[in-house]
């Protein structure tokens, strides 16, 4: 694809092309359990406030993508409340202090409609944005995310959220799979794990883009500034 035919990022290993309105901006699991204390992410064992950093980057993106009129969908990682969506394994996972649907400090641990369950006040959906409860780590898996952005005529996912190398990760490898194109902002990802966070995003773009592409928050901000541009 020719540059004309599309906004253009600077990305690794390659440019990213794309046009805003087959995009949707994807934000992966920005509730307050990942990124508060006292919720899903600490009880793990976890440092949360390794994941703020993406915030400030990340509400710029929001607000650029909102004023491009790209789709914005959020996800949420979470259960019913009786757990029927929550198979044993992922229940009886690791050693946390809390197990998910145990009563925290924000209510019961990554369960929906409880307070520590939802969005944080910085990235707020707005009312016409897609919402989507997602009960495993990747965002397709027993979701209808693929019937709406198929429906929407979406090609291309600009991926945000948390965490890196886990939600985010394998929400792009079901992406890639499904046909389609993921640039992955590098500061609007976090880990709990700086390790994981820079391997995890070299993985994605290795082998010509083995599954998708990278480049920094500001490269995609000065793109969707450029489109306006009058040529
Ligand atoms: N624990 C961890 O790193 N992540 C998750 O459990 N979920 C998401 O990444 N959202």
């Amino acid at each position: 694809m020719s540059p004309a035919a599309g906004t253009v990022v600077p990305a690794d290993p390659a440019p990213f092309t794309f046009d805003p309105a087959s995009t949707a901006l994807l934000i992966i699991d920005m509730q307050r359990d990942f990124v508060e204390p006292g919720g899903f992410g600490e009880t793990l064992g976890n440092d949360v406030g390794l994941l703020r950093g993406v915030i400030a980057p990340l509400r710029d993106v929001l607000a650029a993508a909102r004023a491009a009129g790209m789709a914005v969908i959020h996800t949420r990682e979470g259960h019913r409340p009786d757990l029927s969506d929550c198979p044993p394994a992922k229940l009886r996972r690791g050693n946390p202090t809390l197990r998910i649907g145990a009563p925290g400090p924000n209510g019961r641990i990554l369960i929906r409609g409880e307070y520590g369950h939802d969005i944080i006040d910085e990235l707020a959906p707005l009312p016409d944005e897609t919402i989507i409860d997602k009960p495993g780590k990747g965002s397709f898996h027993g979701t209808d995310l693929d019937g709406r952005l198929r429906a929407a005529g979406i090609t291309s996912l600009v991926v945000t959220g948390v965490t890196t190398e886990v939600c985010v990760h394998t929400t792009v490898r079901e992406a890639n799979d499904r046909g389609y194109e993921c640039l992955v902002l590098s500061d609007c990802v976090g880990s709990y794990f700086p390790e994981f966070q820079r391997v995890g995003l070299a993985m994605i773009a290795a082998q010509g883009g083995i599954f998708g592409w990278v480049a920094p928050s500001t490269a995609f901000l000065a793109s969707l500034t450029l489109e306006e541009l009058p040529s």
